[in-house]
């Protein structure tokens, strides 16, 4: 199929195959039990045939991480930087591929998938130093003669669900802490990435044989719900990080638990920014249109709800509303250099944006811009969208409610306490944001009084954090923090230790026995 404004699915094949062959994957895979296929959201199209894993497959992957960890667990943490020091450097080597991959398979503009591959590039970086600095404490002992510590020992095998949306960013903040903490992997992508998984996964198999490392340091495993299963109820998997919708999460959460394993969850969004009357507007214009439009609306992290002073949300909203004209002709193929906003990616996606265009109109709302299907004459299983921006009444249900599409709702406030009650007063906890030139009112908003939020901002919009930082959210976001502070204890284990160098053995607590 040839479509005019966009790229023909022959054309992009022929890309991804490229990319994959310099990424090191020459065939896509033995065959390990089912079909699957690889697409593209940029026509809609199928690319080709990619084996997928069966849950006896993906069992076996997990057998195989969990003979490699013992003698991962034994290598020097320095030495297991060195690994993904090397991974580092190849993802450097590659980032072009890489992107192009993420391009692809996500609809990503090429400047955000570039973009996403430097996010890996960047872990692999804080990753390495860290290798050397799995601190832990010593503590004063109460008793004479002797020393009371923490050591920080690896876990096992970390399984590592990841989402479409980023799919290879966040395998990065699981994959390198994990390794340097001494665990082994296995990897389950979207279903609708795994080619992105195939070229990451080789790169660190070739870094794995130039280090040194064993090869089942890491397994990937492709396939839908069924594959990530296997590793939600196999009870070699240690620590389960799992990122994807609430829904997921609450399915996966209580039979992680159930078999005493750990969970790391990063969850649903429903992030809002603040803005006061005294906020610099073309701040807010630039932050607030890159968070809500910017990978057409499908971050965890992208801006939702814009909670703007009485005073000054006409004038916001006709602001906001002029720069989204400009997004306007700025719609259609990632790969092209002008174009903004890439596509959904998929039917599903679409649809939920409908739907909730719909329901606020019910509710009271008014589209201001936006909500428009286009391209479909050119490619009609691709599922390009003008980002929209909604007038509310009021916070109701389906502003509440998660649409992984661009839907920026526009709410009202009076007050800083009024503004904080409609912010958290959603049932996700993820990542917030207030525009405001007046320092008590930034300082109220970071305050525990303030956003319940796991990311608070100030003066910046809420998606495209730092990996430095810990990443994650409250409430239905799920409560796990991943990437850079002290997220690599998620990866470990803490023992507490007491050493007696002296020649007495005094109980703690005073106590007296023989
Ligand atoms: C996600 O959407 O799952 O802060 C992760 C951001 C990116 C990561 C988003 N660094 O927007």
């Amino acid at each position: 199929m040839h479509t005019s404004g966009l790229p023909d699915t022959e054309h992009l094949a022929e890309r991804a195959r490229e990319a994959l062959a310099r990424c090191g994957v020459d065939r896509l895979r033995e065959p390990v039990g089912a079909a699957g296929t690889a697409r593209t959201p940029v026509t809609g199209g199928i690319l080709f045939p990619v084996e997928f894993d069966t849950a006896a497959s993906a069992e076996r992957a997990v057998a195989a991480a969990h003979a490699a960890f013992p003698a991962w667990r034994d290598t020097p943490a320095p030495v297991r930087g060195a690994l993904v020091r090397r991974l580092g450097e190849l993802l450097r080597e590659h980032k072009g591929d890489l992107a192009e991959l993420v391009t692809i398979e996500a609809g990503k503009i090429r400047s955000e998938a570039l973009g996403e591959v430097q996010e890996m590039i960047d872990v692999c970086e804080f990753a390495v130093g860290l290798s050397r600095q799995l601190y832990g404490r010593t503590m004063p002992s109460e008793r004479p003669g002797h020393r009371l510590m923490e050591t920080w020992h690896p876990l096992g095998v970390v399984g590592v669900i990841t989402a479409f949306n980023f799919p290879v960013a966040v395998w990065s903040w699981n994959t390198c802490i994990a390794l340097v903490c001494g665990d082994t992997v296995v990897w389950k992508p979207s279903e609708l990435t795994p080619l992105t998984a195939l070229a990451c996964h080789a790169l660190l198999m070739r870094a794995a044989r130039e280090t040194g490392a064993p090869d089942d340091v890491h397994r990937v495993v492709l396939g839908d719900r069924s594959v990530g299963e296997a590793l939600v109820d196999d009870a070699r998997v240690a620590l389960l990080s799992a990122t994807g919708s609430t829904a997921m999460g609450r399915a996966v959460a209580p039979r992680v638990a159930a078999r005493m394993g750990r969970y790391l969850l990063e969850l649903g969004g429903n992030n809002a920014a603040v803005v006061a009357p005294s906020a610099d507007l073309d701040l807010v214009v630039r932050g607030s249109v890159f968070a809500a439009a910017g990978t057409a609306g499908q971050r965890c992290t992208s801006l939702r709800r814009l909670i703007v002073h009485e005073d000054v949300v006409d004038e916001v909203a006709e602001k906001v509303v002029a720069a989204y004209r400009q997004l306007e002709d700025r719609i259609g193929d990632p790969f092209a250099e002008e174009t903004l906003v890439g596509p959904l990616i998929g039917e599903r996606g679409y649809t939920a944006m409908r739907e909730a265009l719909d329901r606020a109109e019910a509710d009271g709302g008014r589209v201001l811009v936006g909500g428009a299907r286009r391209l479909e004459q050119d490619a009609k299983d691709a599922y390009y969208v003008e980002p929209a921006v909604v007038r509310m009444p009021g916070q109701t249900e389906v502003v509440r409610r998660e649409t992984f599409a661009p839907i920026l709702y526009v709410l009202a406030y009076r007050t800083l306490e009024e503004a904080v009650e409609l912010h958290n007063g959603v049932p996700q906890g993820l990542s917030s944001a207030i525009f405001t030139r007046d320092q008590q009112e930034a300082e109220r908003f970071l305050s525990s009084a303030g956003s319940d939020c796991g990311i608070v901002n100030v003066n910046i919009g809420t998606s495209g954090a730092e990996i430095g930082g810990a990443f994650g959210g409250e409430k239905d976001t799920g409560g796990g923090r991943e990437s850079g502070s002290d997220s690599w204890k998620a990866y470990m284990r803490r023992a507490t230790n007491t050493v007696n160098f002296g020649g007495e053995l005094p109980l703690a607590q005073g106590v007296r026995f023989l």
